[in-house]
């Protein structure tokens, strides 16, 4: 059986299907574009004088930002160790950037007053440096996995550390300089990153990237630009300026969850976390599971026949007779219906043995139980009970039908010679006792204890008879 027919048992009408897709799309985009509602807002009706300058909660904002930074910097480059997926190393470069650009913004709060541009060009230079390096990464997306070594060499890294201070340094270099204060610097910082986020989501779009992860990482990068937009248009300490903050740190959470989701399920961004791959790997493992069992299933049959069958004749054993008994005993009860029981042994059977040898009592033990089971019905039980003693359970046999089923299994084997290989043929006698249950006891052991001791009066009458009372 196959497992994934059980996964899709009901199909919902198409219709149906086609609006929830569209709702989801619309929901997604909805939540991507929420933050522009709230820059709409402050834009149409903040009085632009209100402000809010505090330099202490703006110190450990940017101070909580960059813990978080790194934090995020540093599971994302363990998902990129693991699975070498170039988009991972392109996030955790831009985590890594936009961290040690960021910071010096939250350092220098204090200079606000004392050089401004200091001050507030790391926001829009770690944003940038961020955006355009989220920008190559997505377009890495599903490239082959980068080599192991590749993956820790510190070189590569220590460059790109290297790089970033640079970036810093420049940054502070354009703070002292005369041009610092020209509109064109901040502005096309910002609108840098609001751009290279924008062909980002772009990207993501016309690429028709739909991987959960991937959608996370849209969002994100949506909420990245709209940030920026909302920078544009603020003034430093201003309502829209704290809100360009506080949304730039919803896009960074959102994306810290999918990094997060990454390390805690494959360490991939690209390759399995996919609903689809999901699924799919779901119903591989239970189609495994279900070869699985079925094999258990196989092998528990398999042990249950050797653990209930004889395997010199290939008949049932004692246990399989007693546990078939019971069923017997119970359907008896039930419908009133007569239940009778031989009790066989071969006669002077040590004699055989010692004439023809073991393997020539096996022969005649084999030869005997093919007898037995074409004198008797499909529904009648015969088992090994011992070594050359056998039951025949007879349901819906009176003691009267029993013996004569008895009987004339006795005058059968009485009747013909067995051949062992060593001529002359054997000649083979049994003696048996008969039982019916209810009339000779209705207890399992009772019924069993007649015929056993009715065996063993034909066996003192001279064997070779049949004994029924
Ligand atoms: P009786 O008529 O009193 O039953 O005489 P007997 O010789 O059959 O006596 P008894 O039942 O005590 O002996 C059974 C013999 O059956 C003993 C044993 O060596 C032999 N035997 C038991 N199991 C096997 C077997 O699997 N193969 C062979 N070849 N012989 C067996
Ligand atoms: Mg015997
Ligand atoms: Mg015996």
């Amino acid at each position: 059986m196959h497992m994934s027919a059980n996964i899709a048992v009901y199909e919902p009408p198409a219709a149906l299907r086609i609006v929830t897709q569209a709702y989801a799309g619309f929901l997604l985009i909805a939540f991507a574009l929420l933050p522009a509602q709230a820059i709409a807002y402050l834009y149409f009706f903040q009085d632009p004088t209100l402000k809010f300058e505090d330099h202490l909660f703006h110190e450990i904002a940017i101070a909580v930002a960059t813990i978080e930074g790194l934090f995020v910097a540093y599971v994302t480059w363990r998902c990129y160790k693991s699975s070498g997926e170039p988009l991972l190393r392109w996030l955790t470069l831009g985590f890594l950037g936009f961290v040690l650009i960021y910071a010096l913004h939250g350092a220098f709060t204090g200079m606000a007053h004392h050089n401004i541009w200091l001050f507030l060009l790391y926001g829009p230079a770690s944003r940038l440096a961020m955006s355009i390096l989220l920008l190559v990464g997505l377009l890495s997306y599903r490239r082959p996995p980068d080599d192991v070594d590749e993956r820790s060499n510190p070189r590569t890294w220590l460059m790109w550390i290297a790089l970033f201070l640079a970036v810093d340094l420049a940054v502070a270099w354009i703070a002292n300089s005369d041009f610092a204060g020209h509109p064109a610097v901040r502005s096309s910082m910002e609108g840098g990153a609001l751009v290279f986020s924008a062909l980002n989501v772009a990207a993501l779009l016309m690429r028709r990237i739909r991987s959960p992860l991937m959608m996370i990482f849209g969002i994100s990068v949506t909420w990245f630009a709209l940030s920026s937009l909302a920078f544009i248009l603020a003034r430093p300490w201003d309502h829209t300026w704290w809100l360009a903050h506080a949304i730039f740190a919803g896009g960074f959470f959102l994306l810290s969850y999918g990094v997060i989701q990454a390390f805690r399920t494959t360490r991939s961004f690209s390759t399995i976390y996919s609903q689809g791959e999901l699924l799919a790997r779901l119903s591989e493992a239970m189609a495994d599971t279900q070869t699985a069992l079925l094999e258990v299933q196989r092998t528990n049959q398999r042990l249950e026949h050797l653990a209930s069958t004889d395997p010199l004749t290939g008949i049932g054993n004692r246990r399989q007779f007693i546990a078939r008994t019971h069923v017997e005993i119970a359907r008896a009860k039930r419908s009133g219906g007569p239940l009778s029981l031989l009790s066989l042994d071969l006669d002077h059977f040590k004699t055989i043995n010692d004439k023809y040898g073991h393997p020539g009592g096996d022969t005649v033990l084999c030869g005997f139980v093919q007898k037995c089971v074409e004198a008797i019905r499909p529904y009648d039980v015969v088992a090994r009970v011992g070594g050359e003693e056998f039951m025949v359970l007879l349901p819906g046999a009176t003691l009267e039908a029993a013996r004569v089923v008895g009987e004339r299994l006795r005058s059968a084997i009485a009747g013909d010679a067995f051949e062992v290989g060593i001529p002359p043929p054997i000649k083979v006698t049994i003696s048996i006792g008969v039982s019916e249950f209810g009339r000779d006891g209705d207890t399992l052991d009772a019924f069993l204890g007649v015929a056993d001791q009715r065996l063993y009066r034909a066996k003192h009458q001279g064997r070779n008879c049949v004994i029924a009372a």
